[in-house]
């Protein structure tokens, strides 16, 4: 069925995200073209395509020069143009600095409640700042170029100043963010220099929506900007603050996933039959298997997930041998230092587990770190006996979700950490507090003894829950909403009443 989303689009869409969804790369024998991985992508390309829209995103592959025009722009998906990707470069001291340094390793880990891995830097905040007036005048420029008044989705912790840079170049915007990570409480938050926190949610109040993953984060940004901003006035209730004149909704919009395409990857023969391969190598006869699929990011809590099992196996002998840990940890950000350290750490934790452990017939712990396509994480989670997702602070989390998508056959246990977006919705897993190693490692054993009938009445109802939200309805939610504040504005402009 095909979604009915908003009238929202029948403005022009100019959407900004850091990450391209299309990536030229020289190859020995010509250029080929990347489609990253990663749902965000896929569920808004079609969007894209069908409105004809514009993306605007940082220029990563080393042949996008070679394809683009003088301004950077190209008409993608290759071989059915249909709509305007416009690529920014960024200098390599850019990409140091906006990136992977002010971007990942300040505002990635303070949201994240990481207060000890936040570096903040003079010269990575100029960067970003920078970098940000690049890609807020690529949106302009694109915007003159689409005329009429633009709706502009600005993705994510990387463009927090983009918005207030954008409102006044381009007044008839409709302009609104989606802020993919946690958003921290004020005394975190307090931790950024004060001028830095001024600019950060002064850029962020140029929109006219911010939607965050759940409440909890909508009200955290609230907090923050009450506490910082003596001037704004804030409604908690409503989700409405007022500064300088204007207004900003604020809500809680969790994401989802395309549920129909992960059954369709899991349904697929080739699919089934790398399932059933995992199984007899992992899991024979009666033995168990557990999995894990995360970037390999310290916020995933993938340390955590090692000491538990470490936990049972030494305190609850008899458990070892009756199931082996599967962990798909993909590579990521390897050029951060404290990524490098955790990835070190990570695979010399597995090599002493597996020494420790190990016996003729059995190894404890299987790592797969590379990239791997979908179809395999599909075939990874459907052969699963529990998925286990740990993450000491997550936006939402969509693994939890792919897993429930794919479990046609309403098997399957989910141990979801409880510090994941993901279990606002999902209170019929085992939820689990991962800085609490005894507890974490009884949960397990809870989902590894779990009668079968248990099991069904748990998955039925998160399959029920996903089913019910999917990305699709996740965009129209969202845009509705925008839609929604647009004609409320609208209307305060005309002194009538400006409520949703
Ligand atoms: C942020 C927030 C929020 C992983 N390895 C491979 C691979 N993946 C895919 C998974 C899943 C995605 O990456 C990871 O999802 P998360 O939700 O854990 O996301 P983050 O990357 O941390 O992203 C998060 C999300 O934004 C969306 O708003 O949920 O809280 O931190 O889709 O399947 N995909 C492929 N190969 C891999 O090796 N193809």
């Amino acid at each position: 069925m095909q979604p009915k989303f908003s009238a929202a689009l029948d403005r022009p869409l100019i959407l900004l995200s850091n990450r391209e969804p299309y990536e030229h790369v020289h190859r020995p024998n010509g250029i080929e073209v990347r489609f990253p991985a990663g749902g965000l992508v896929s569920a808004l390309d079609p969007i894209l395509r069908r409105t004809h829209g514009t993306w605007v995103a940082w220029a990563s592959g080393n042949a996008d020069r070679t394809v683009a025009d003088d301004v950077g722009r190209v008409m993608v998906p290759p071989g059915d143009p249909s709509y305007t990707l416009r690529r920014v470069w960024l200098s390599e001291s850019d990409v140091e600095g906006f990136y992977l340094g002010f971007a990942n390793s300040a505002l990635w880990p303070l949201c994240h409640l990481f207060v000890s891995k936040v570096d903040i830097r003079r010269n990575d905040w100029e960067s970003y700042e920078r970098a940000n007036r690049m890609f807020a005048s690529a949106v302009v420029q694109e915007a003159e170029r689409v005329g009429g008044a633009p709706m502009v989705w600005v993705h994510d912790y990387h463009f927090a100043l983009a918005p207030a840079l954008v409102r006044p170049q381009v007044p008839d915007a409709l302009i609104h963010q989606f802020w993919h990570i946690p958003f921290p409480p004020p005394d975190v938050f307090g931790i950024l220099p004060v001028g830095v926190q001024h600019s950060l949610l002064r850029g962020l109040l140029g929109n006219d929506l911010v939607e965050f993953q759940t409440d909890g984060f909508a009200w955290n940004f609230m907090d923050c900007v009450a506490r910082t901003l003596p001037d704004a006035q804030v409604s908690l209730d409503q989700g409405v603050v007022h500064l300088d004149g204007r207004q900003t909704r604020i809500g809680a919009f969790p994401i989802s996933i395309d549920v129909a395409e992960w059954q369709r990857l899991a349904a697929l023969p080739h699919t089934v039959d790398v399932c059933r391969s995992l199984r007899q190598r992992y899991a024979p006869r009666d033995r168990q298997l557990v999995v894990s699929v995360d970037r390999m990011d310290y916020t995933k809590g993938i340390e955590r997930r090692l000491r538990a099992l470490e936990h049972m196996w030494t305190d609850s002998p008899e458990r070892r041998g009756t199931f082996t840990m599967l962990i798909v940890a993909t590579p990521s950000r390897t050029d951060i230092q404290a990524y490098a350290k955790l990835e070190r750490d990570v695979l010399e934790k597995i090599e002493r587990l597996n020494d420790e452990f190990r016996t003729l017939d059995w190894t404890p712990i299987v790592l797969v770190h590379e990239n791997v396509d979908a179809d395999l994480l599909a075939a990874v989670y459907c052969a699963a006996d529990v998925c286990v997702v740990s993450s000491l602070q997550d936006g939402m989390n969509l693994v939890a979700k792919e897993f429930i998508a794919c479990r046609t056959d309403r098997n399957g246990v989910l141990v979801l950490s409880r510090f994941a977006g993901a279990s606002d919705e999902l209170g019929a897993a085992l939820l689990v507090n991962p800085f609490f190693i005894d507890a974490f490692a009884d949960t397990l054993a809870v989902a590894l003894d779990m009668p079968r009938h248990e099991r069904v009445e748990r998955m039925t109802i998160l399959r029920d829950r996903v089913a019910n939200a999917t990305i699709d309805d996740w965009l129209d939610a969202m845009l509705s909403a925008a839609e929604a504040t647009d004609q409320a504005t609208d209307r305060a402009a005309e002194g009538g009443a400006a409520t949703l």
